[in-house]
């Protein structure tokens, strides 16, 4: 490229920044345009849309959540890097299980498993939704709320769940399971309450956050000492782009120790070597964070509040520990959220995935080093202009 076709190139980006900020300047000044800046959230309005297969999408400036129709199954990475070409993580819910906490530690071990139900087994409903306040969107949500069995059997092709044997899909088929995801446009401050007061507080970010109620009833406990628990299976490693293979791992946040794990260990090859998380002291949420290896730095997470709410059948509540273990399995990193029993009640519990908007991998923009600072510098006024016309919306 010589110097003249440069010239003619920053001349043309020049000319279409020039109209970017003649039509922007023309919105801004539209005849009452009053309204306080009421899009302020940090990634912008959240937005919804389905495709015709059911796939669901979920995003904002920061971060992207594909949801699939089948399975309660989410993808999510940062919208600035295009379909998760340098970083892309997954979260599943994959396993109903029933177990008899006999090491007295609150969790879930294999040893300890009395039945389970791969959530492939079961047909699944995917609903979506928009709140809005005035013309401003303040909530997007998604919703999986499984049905009974699925006519045809398992689903073809869904993803082992790292449990002995096919499980008791009949057995669970009356349980009803329904998680409901929120992406936020500001952050949001909650408790978990029950009939003796406020039991822990949390926050849910703004854009950057999927919140996940799940709720779980009418669950086939075959004793009254005997526990619940749901699988989530996270992946760290789904990035499209090739180079990128193996360049993340997990690290849990826990109070002696950061496990750091990646998807294809296998610490479980003959059962039993789930780990008990060791909740942090000073604040109700706790986390796995999934790390971008070569820069240490941590991108998303899986996060959950360390307590969850019964609500027996007449009404009363009350908030019990949800006690987490995880252990690598080949295909994954499984993570076992588990509730004491709640024979004839409904348990509520709030997990969570998102991402840190500081940490967006630093794109590689080749095209854009032998055009020079003039380039970086429109580029720069493009972006700054998009920003303004979100936050004018
Ligand atoms: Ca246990």
């Amino acid at each position: 490229m010589n110097s003249k076709t440069v010239s003619l190139a920053l001349l043309t980006l020049m000319a279409l920044a020039s109209l970017m900020i003649d039509v922007v300047s023309a919105q801004n000044s539209s005849p009452g345009q009053q309204n306080p800046d009421p899009g302020s959230g940090p990634g912008g309005q959240p937005q919804q849309r389905r495709d015709q297969d059911g796939t669901t999408w979920v995003s904002t400036d920061i971060i992207t959540v594909m949801a699939n129709s089948q399975l309660p199954m989410v993808y999510f990475w940062f919208t600035t890097d295009n379909n998760g070409t340098q970083a892309k993580f997954r979260v599943s819910y994959l396993a109903l299980v029933e177990f008899e906490d006999s090491s007295g530690d609150g969790a879930y071990q294999t040893s300890e498993l009395l039945y389970f139900a791969p959530l492939a087994a079961y047909e699944w409903t995917l609903t979506t939704g928009t709140v809005k306040v005035g013309d401003t969107t303040t909530e997007v949500w998604l919703k999986y709320t499984k049905g009974g069995l699925r006519v045809g059997g398992q689903m073809l092709g869904s993803p082992p769940n790292g449990m002995p044997g096919s499980g008791s899909a009949e057995r669970f088929e009356g349980v009803t399971l329904q998680i409901w995801a929120h992406l936020y446009l500001s952050s949001q401050i909650s408790s978990v309450t029950d009939d003796h007061g406020v039991k822990a507080n949390y926050t849910v970010a703004g854009g950057s956050e999927l919140k996940m109620d799940i709720e779980i009833g009418n669950f086939p406990f075959s004793s009254s000492t005997s526990s619940a628990a749901i699988q989530a299976i996270l992946r760290e490693n789904d990035a499209t782009g090739d180079h990128n293979l193996y360049r993340h791992r997990f690290q849990t946040q826990e109070r002696t120790r950061n496990v750091s794990m990646t998807s294809d260990m296998n610490w479980n090859q003959y059962g039993g070597n789930e780990s008990s998380f060791e909740n942090l002291n000073d604040t109700s949420v706790q986390c796995i964070n999934f790390m971008d290896d070569v820069s240490d730095i941590a991108q998303g997470f899986f996060k959950w509040v360390d307590k969850a709410v019964i609500t027996w059948l007449g009404g009363a509540t009350d908030a019990v520990n949800a006690t987490v273990s995880y252990v690598p399995i080949g295909t994954g990193l499984a993570v076992y959220l588990a509730y004491p029993n709640f024979d004839n009640g409904t348990l509520v519990h709030d997990p969570s995935i998102g991402l840190y908007p500081d940490a967006a991998p630093l794109s590689n923009q080749p095209f854009y080093i032998p055009l020079g600072i003039g380039v970086v510098a429109v580029v720069a006024i493009a972006a700054v202009l998009l920003r303004r016309r979100h936050v004018g919306k």
